[in-house]
């Protein structure tokens, strides 16, 4: 209540944007090449040819952005290259980054 009587809502921004966070790959010397294509297939939902630029950029240039989205995406992306990763016994590493 606000002196003088007027009720004043809370106001409440429901558009406000999500922030939004990359997925990048990190090259090293030992995840072979079909690994990483099976992944960019696989975890972010590329195309053969997409998967195999993609891979190639993280191979020539060290690092690629896989993809952009909500942190619980994100993150579940990245868990889940480690995970894939881990299991197959390469050194592969996914990491986020804000904005
Ligand atoms: N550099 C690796 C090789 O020559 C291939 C590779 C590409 C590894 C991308 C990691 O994120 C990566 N076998």
């Amino acid at each position: 209540m606000q002196p003088g009587g007027d009720v004043r809502e809370r106001q409440e921004n429901k558009t406000a944007t999500p922030k939004l966070y990359r997925v990048v790959l990190l090259n090293d010397d030992y995840t072979t090449m079909e690994f990483v294509v099976a992944v960019l297939e696989d975890v972010f939902q590329k195309g053969p040819a997409e998967a195999f630029r993609l891979m190639m950029q993280v191979h020539t240039q060290g690092r690629a952005v896989c993809g952009v989205y909500t942190y619980e995406v994100a993150e579940t992306k990245a868990a889940r290259v480690r995970e894939l990763a881990q299991r197959d016994g390469f050194p592969l590493q996914a990491l986020l980054e804000e904005g």
